[in-house]
Order: structure tokens, then C-alpha cells, then sequence
């Protein structure tokens, strides 16, 4: 079936009559908000006609569909990005411009869904865009939070969090499907009755609450293969009381309106860190048990009750623990509702889920109080305990008597319940996101798991989708590769590599760096629009732009620029290339040292501009609020990527693949997904620095930062800067907390956890090296810039996906 695109006289048409029909005005005296919404009506028609034309050919094919859970998922903006899947993006430009339409305010119109903190969020975007560009068939699941993740300013250096109420102008790209909605019910107590001769268990006296889903399609590049994205939103199912209300009692009538639809309120903004929060916790089964209802009677609509196929014809999979309530609950409707027994329902649902862990950080692993799950899901933790009896038995007879090994792998165990645990044991397969998460994984994490099956553990990459992050954020250098290697790497990204041998030709060098050029300058001017700063599009622009978090050592980049300033300021001779320091992140509001570190960052700013001299060399901007469409902005314009985590700790790292792949090169540790950077550009193509992730295991018991205090004068120095009010003069303890955790520790715990102390030396080495070869080789430089985007293909998201399906989901792309 052949859908036709709109020419550019049809969009033209086509938005002026949106006008015309919905706001009853012209182009001329449109505001901004009535022209985004005209245009982006028009794309949504263009998109729900492909819609319609691939919906019925997945029930005809009777495909196996995926259904991606997940807590998160950070989109990011949609007019703009659909423009370029359905491949008239020029089309449409062309119309915008003969209507006298200014595109770039108009696309800022519309609000970006912040339904997601970082990483994870961001992974299951380009996820879906892949998996519609592969034409494989899946649903994204999700939360419709009400407020996403917070609006971040900086005030006086500190950050301030705003509410992202998002919604308050409608979502043009969201179809209600009220038809859909499923109850979810919650508290109560189980009441245990006999029918057909069997004991069956149902929940009495419980609170329910309606779940309403909310669609957005997700089309695939150059196709007809229409995903969507189904939000979940609470809503009351007891009507308000009216006695009361007449009573003029309105906030007592309406108080369970508001308890129940503060479920999906607002997004929890911790990443890698968790928060027991009981609200958290009912966000994760709404979303959980709201989606494999939908599930299951999506699949008894076309297969009937034959729950022996279910395994065929669909799978779950969990994005890190926090849908994993899922798993659960399958076995709950299975045997509750459909009449099976344990065995088979636990086989049934074993086959159906997977698991993608994304973080070793200890914090981060979710662990539920046992009281808590008891009374909020009571069945539900009926089926845990059997679970973790059944599982503790098996566990005994492979290691008999081991207790403490037991301890470790069950699900419930010292008064909690143990996500990462339930996960393991209960699904197909478990898997890793780069080489040296996976291997953690293996030999760390889930070790004793691994032991008894270790074909059950995989490592998959993660990857990025280069539609966003290179067609649609930077159409300069798409171009310029269409030039040169012709445009079939839009299609198989691995064809980037076409690009090495232009590594070595001097006029295609100057075009790649007219190309980043015009990136700074249009970062340049998204800086001085959004917060009033000046930057240099002359300067080299190095970024490190993620969530704030003790392991990615933001702290080791700001002491490092510290130490430059103290060097330029004690000797009057010295220069380095000129660079602006730029820095993107949101802390979660709770995170104290997160935030007291973002005001270091911007105390250093201010001290280093005070500087005549160093501050023709250093120039820090710290970025407000980064967000998906701030990097848009941001990544194309960077010449360095700075991924500097501790060894070990960052499960892989994305931010680093859309950098690479925008020509910016790396300067980072042997961590995450660095490591495959490394293996793809080389070493001369990459600064990699710093302790391995094996000397940081084998330097817990015996590391003393002190030592480097004592030795390494320069080192002291900055350290002794914290706390001496060079950086706050009104206030010279500001950063005294900082000082203390680097040297002795806090609560018992080591000094310099995440060894930035011990880094430091090698990593100012690094940055030193890397300024001499920008300033003194640059053709070098641009060299390893080309080199960087050439070798990029293989991070692509696509390819993250084929790897899913082949070892793990096994779609078939659906025939359009
Ligand atoms: C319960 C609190 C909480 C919230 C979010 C714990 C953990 C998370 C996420 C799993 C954190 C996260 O986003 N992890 C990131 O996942 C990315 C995608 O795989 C990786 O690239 C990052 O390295 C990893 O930190």
C-alpha cells in the first residue's frame, strides 16, 4: 500500500485551512502557538494515515508484537523529527518559508515531553524509532506524567527546580483511547474460595483506580510502519461526593480524586539513585498492571483464551527494574482470571518477559520494604512469597546449606523485596548495555545467578538514533556526508564508515570544520537567547552535558579547569588554547551534593572571569535546564566530549555515542560504552586516562586520597581553595562539605569514593595533550574528528535493535 506524501503546495493548503478551521484566523495574524499547532496537525494527518494503513496489516499477519515497559521515556520533541521520517522534511521547509513562517520559533513552540530523568528515558526513545524503522512491531508503555522532570535555573549559581507542566496547552500528538481503559486496584486483603474444586484467590475490599491510555505515534524513517507510545493516566473511577459537595465540603468531595490521580502526577526525578517512596512504588504497578491487561486482552481479542501461545505472540520487556511488577502480575491474571495453574503460568511467563539491567550502582538497585508491598499489593505479594519459596527451594539443591549465597539471589530477604533479584530469576533473559557492564554483570552482580545459567546473561550494546541525533540536529553535516559518500548510510548507518578514507583529504577537513562552525555559532546564539551569555565560536567548545552524579565526576572537570586557572594566573607566560567549558546538568532536587557541586561550577565561573588574563583562555558557561532539545543544539556544536565516570560505574553512557557521532572527540576513562569507542577509532583517535575499572576493585581497601593531597602540590592547592573563600568570599565554608568528602569521608563511608582525587593528575595530562594537538596539529585534530563520525555507525540504534530481536524478541518485520 502506497501512502502519498503532501507537496509543499498541499502543506501550504493544508495549514491554512487548520487555521482557518480550528482558530478562525489567516497566517498573518496567527500567533506562534495557532501556527505550531496548524503545522503540526498537518504532519499528524500525514503520520495517522500510515497509521491506518500498517494497523490492520498486524492483526492480518498476526505478528508477534513487543511490548517495551518502561518507567521512562524522554521523546523529546515530534513535529520536527516526523518531518524528517516521512522524509519531506525539505517539502515542508519550503512551505513554511513561502508562508512567511519563521521555522526555528515555531518548532520551540512546541513543549517538549519530559517524561524521563536521563539515559534510560532517552534509550527507550531511540529504541521505538528504531523498532518502526525496522517495521517490527511493538508498544512503548509508559506513565502520562502530568508535570515531567523539572525545569532547572540557575539563581546566583544555585539550581532552582520549576514545574514542566507540559500539558497545559493540550498535546497535539496524543489520540485518548477511553475505550481502552483498565482498572487497577490496590490494598484490600485476599480472600481465599473454592470454585470447581480449586482454591482461587480474589481481592476484597480493594481501592481501584482507572487507568486511561493515551496514544503517540512513533513512524518509521521512510515507511509506512506506524509504533505507538501508550501513556497511562490515573483517574479517579469513584465519582465525587456529592452530599459533601453539597454540604460546601469541596475539598473533602474531591479529596480521593486527587489521592488517586496523584499517581500519575509527576515523574520522580532521582536517577541511579532510589527513593522508597510509597507513591513511587504504585507508579510502577499502574504502569505494570494497566499495561498486561491491555496486553492479554489485546491478545484474546485474535487468539482466544489460548494462553499456551501467548510466548508466541508477544513479549514483555522491563527497562531496569522498575515496570518488573509485570512479571507478577502476568502470573496473577493467568491464574486469577484465566484459570491456570502455577507451573504452566509461570512457565508462560517466564517465557514472555526480558530484562535489561542499566546500573550497578548499589543505590540505584530497587529493593521494596516487604510491609509496604503487603499492604499496598497484597496478592501480589502473595505470589512473591511462592515465588521466592519455590526459588529458594531450587536454590538449595544447588548449593546446599549456602545461606548466604541463598540470601543473596532470593527475592524476598531481609525484610525487602529484591527487584533486580525478581527479574533475574523470572525471565528468559538478562542483559547488559555495553562490553564492560555486561562482564560486571557476569562476574560481579549476578555472579551466583550466572553461575548456575550463565547462557541466560547477554551483553547488548546500546545505541542512539541517528535521525534525531544527526539528520534532524545537525543538517549541516548530513549534507555535507550526502556529498561525499552518498545518503545510503540514512538507511544503514553503518555506510558512515564511506567516510574514512576523507579523514585524509584537506578540503573535505575544511568542510567538516565549516560545518562545526556554523554549529557553534548556532549554539552561540541559543546561549545568548536562553540565559543572555556571550560564547566564542572560535574557541573549542568542550561539553560535559548528562544528570549530575558523584560518579561522573563533573567535580574532576571544574577542579581541572581550577588547576589550569591557577597556572595561567601564577605565570604570566603561560597560554593554552582559548575554550569554553560548558556544562548541562539537572540535579535531582534531593541530591545536596549534587547541587552544592553545580554551584562550585558556577563560584569557578565567576572567579575565572574576574581574571583578566585567564579569562581570555577559560570561559565556563553552565547551560540551564538540558533537556532532549538542548542537546539537539548543544552536541553538534561540541569539538570535545567529556566522559569522565569512575571505571566501572556507568553502565554505558549514550550522551557519548551522539557526541562521536557529531565529529566531537572523547576524553574519558575505560568505562561503558567508551571502551567500544576506543576499540572503533583507536588510540590515537580518542584521550583516554585515568585508573581501569579493575584498579578501581583492587584500590577500595588501600586507597588513601590524602597521599595525593601530600604529594601532588598542585592538587593541594585547589583542594585548600575550597575552604579558604577564594571561591566564596562571603561565605568560605560554602564548599567545606566538598572538601571533607574528597579528603576524609562522610558517615563512615571512604574519602574520594569515586577516586577523582586519584584521576585528577592523569586526567589534566590528557586534557594538556589534547589542547596542544587542537592548537598546534589542528589538521590532526580535524583528522580524529572526521575519524569520530566515520566510526559511528556501529553505535546506532538500529543496530541495538536488530541484536534484540535476533537473540532476544524474534519479530518479524511486518510486509507494508
Ligand atoms: C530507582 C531510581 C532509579 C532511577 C533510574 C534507579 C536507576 C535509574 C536508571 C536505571 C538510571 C539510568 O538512567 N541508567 C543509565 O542507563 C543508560 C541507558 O542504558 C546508560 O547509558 C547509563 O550509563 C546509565 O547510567
Amino acid at each position: 500500500m502506497i501512502v502519498e506524501r503532501l507537496t509543499k503546495d498541499q502543506i501550504k493548503e493544508s495549514i491554512v485551512s487548520k487555521l482557518q478551521r480550528h482558530f478562525g484566523c489567516e497566517t498573518s495574524d496567527a500567533t506562534d502557538d495557532q501556527i505550531y499547532q496548524a503545522v503540526a496537525l498537518t504532519v499528524r494527518d500525514e503520520v495517522m494515515k500510515r497509521r491506518t494503513a500498517s494497523r490492520g496489516e498486524r492483526k492480518r499477519q498476526q505478528a508477534k508484537k513487543l511490548y517495551y515497559l518502561s518507567a521512562e521515556f524522554l521523546v523529546g520533541r515530534a513535529m520536527h523529527n516526523n518531518m524528517v521520517t516521512l522524509v519531506n522534511e525539505n517539502a515542508y521547509m519550503e512551505a513554511l518559508d513561502e508562508l512567511g513562517i519563521e521555522k526555528s520559533r515555531i518548532f520551540e513552540r512546541e513543549p517538549e515531553p519530559g517524561l524521563g530523568n536521563g539515559g534510560l528515558g532517552r534509550l527507550a526513545a531511540c529504541f521505538l524509532d528504531s523498532l518502526s524503522a525496522l517495521k517490527l512491531p511493538a508498544m512503548g508503555c509508559t506513565i502520562r506524567y502530568e508535570l515531567g522532570l523539572f525545569r532547572q535555573r540557575i539563581v546566583d549559581g544555585f539550581q532552582v527546580e520549576l514545574p514542566d507542566n507540559w500539558l497545559k496547552n493540550g498535546n497535539s500528538w496524543e489520540i485518548c483511547r477511553a475505550d481502552q481503559a483498565v482498572e487497577v486496584r490496590f490494598n484490600g486483603y485476599v480472600e481465599e474460595y473454592v470454585e470447581d474444586g480449586r482454591i482461587k484467590f480474589r481481592l476484597m475490599n480493594y481501592n481501584a483506580v482507572q487507568a486511561v491510555p493515551y496514544d503517540m505515534p512513533v513512524l518509521g524513517y521512510d515507511s509506512n510502519m506506524v509504533n505507538m507510545l501508550r501513556t497511562w493516566s490515573a483517574r479517579s473511577i469513584t465519582p465525587i461526593d456529592m452530599q459533601e459537595f453539597n454540604r460546601g465540603q469541596y475539598v473533602a468531595a474531591t479529596e480521593d480524586k486527587e489521592l488517586v490521580e496523584a499517581i500519575s502526577k509527576v515523574l520522580y526525578p532521582e536517577d541511579n539513585h532510589k527513593e522508597g517512596k510509597e507513591l513511587r512504588l504504585k507508579q510502577q504497578y499502574f504502569l505494570s498492571s494497566a499495561s498486561v491487561q491491555y496486553a492479554l486482552n489485546d491478545f484474546e481479542k485474535t487468539y482466544g483464551p489460548n494462553w499456551h501461545m501467548l510466548p508466541d505472540k508477544l513479549v514483555f520487556h522491563v527497562n531496569d527494574t522498575h515496570p518488573s511488577l509485570a512479571i507478577p502480575e502476568l502470573m496473577r491474571i493467568l491464574m486469577d482470571e484465566k484459570g491456570l495453574g502455577w507451573d504452566e503460568a509461570e512457565d508462560i511467563t517466564r517465557r514472555c518477559f526480558n530484562y535489561t539491567n542499566h546500573t550497578v550502582l548499589q543505590e540505584a538497585l530497587e529493593r521494596w520494604p516487604q510491609h509496604m508491598m503487603r499492604t499496598l499489593l497484597p496478592r501480589i505479594y502473595m505470589i512473591l512469597e511462592e515465588m521466592n519459596r519455590r526459588l529458594c527451594a531450587a536454590l538449595f539443591d544447588a548449593f546446599p546449606g549456602q545461606w548466604e549465597r541463598i540470601g543473596r539471589m532470593a527475592i524476598l530477604a531481609y525484610d525487602q523485596v529484591h527487584m533486580a533479584n525478581l527479574c533475574v530469576a523470572m525471565t528468559s533473559t538478562t542483559n547488559g548495555v555495553s562490553q564492560i557492564h555486561s562482564d560486571i554483570l557476569r562476574k560481579q552482580t549476578f555472579k551466583d545467578y550466572c553461575s548456575l545459567d550463565p547462557q541466560k546473561f547477554l551483553g547488548i550494546t546500546n545505541g542512539i538514533t541517528h535521525r534525531r541525533w544527526l539528520m534532524q540536529a545537525n543538517p549541516a553535516l548530513a549534507n555535507l556526508l550526502n556529498e561525499a559518500i552518498g545518503d545510503s548510510w540514512r538507511k544503514n548507518p553503518q555506510d558512515l564508515e564511506k567516510l574514512l578514507p576523507f579523514a585524509d583529504d584537506a578540503a573535505f577537513r575544511d568542510e567538516f570544520a565549516k560545518v562545526k562552525y556554523s554549529n557553534k555559532l548556532r549554539l552561540a546564539e541559543f546561549i545568548t537567547r536562553n540565559q543572555g551569555e556571550a560564547i566564542d565560536p572560535n574557541t573549542i567548545i568542550d561539553v560535559q552535558a548528562k544528570r549530575l552524579h558523584e560518579y561522573k565526576r563533573q567535580l574532576m572537570n571544574i577542579l581541572g579547569v581550577l588547576v589550569l586557572y591557577n597556572r595561567i594566573v601564577d605565570n604570566p607566560n603561560y597560554t593554552v588554547a582559548p575554550r569554553t567549558y560548558i556544562f548541562g546538568a539537572k540535579a535531582s532536587a534531593g541530591y545536596y551534593r549534587a547541587k552544592l557541586i553545580i554551584k562550585l561550577i558556577n563560584s569557578v565561573k565567576e572567579l575565572v572571569a574576574r581574571h583578566p588574563r585567564a579569562s581570555q583562555m577559560i570561559k565556563i558557561v553552565f547551560l540551564q535546564n538540558y533537556c532532549v532539545s538542548a542537546a539537539e543544539t548543544l552536541i553538534p556544536a561540541a569539538d570535545v566530549s567529556e566522559q569522565l565516570s569512575t571505571a566501572g560505574k556507568e553502565a554505558s553512557g549514550t550522551g557519548n555515542m551522539k557526541f562521536m557521532m557529531n565529529g566531537a572527540v572523547t576524553i574519558g576513562t575505560m568505562d561503558g560504552a567508551n571502551v567500544e569507542i576506543f576499540q572503533q577509532v583507536g588510540p590515537e583517535n580518542i584521550y583516554i586516562f585515568g585508573m581501569s575499572a579493575d584498579e578501581v576493585d583492587a584500590s577500595y581497601g588501600s586507597y588513601r586520597s590524602s597521599g595525593i593531597y601530600e604529594t601532588m602540590p598542585e592538587v593541594r592547592r585547589v583542594l585548600e581553595q575550597l575552604i579558604d573563600g577564594t571561591l566564596s568570599p562571603d561565605n568560605p565554608h560554602m564548599f567545606q562539605e566538598l572538601y571533607h568528602a574528597l579528603l576524609f569521608g562522610d558517615g563512615g563511608g571512604m574519602a574520594d569514593p569515586y577516586f577523582v582525587l586519584k584521576d585528577l593528575p592523569s586526567y589534566i595530562s590528557a586534557q594538556y595533550q589534547l589542547g596542544e594537538d587542537y592548537e598546534k596539529r589542528h589538521d590532526l585534530w580535524l583528522r580524529k574528528a572526521v575519524i569520530n563520525t566515520a566510526k559511528s555507525g556501529i553505535f546506532a540504534s538500529d543496530r541495538t535493535i536488530a541484536e534484540y530481536n535476533e537473540q532476544i524478541w524474534h519479530l518479524n518485520p511486518l510486509e507494508l
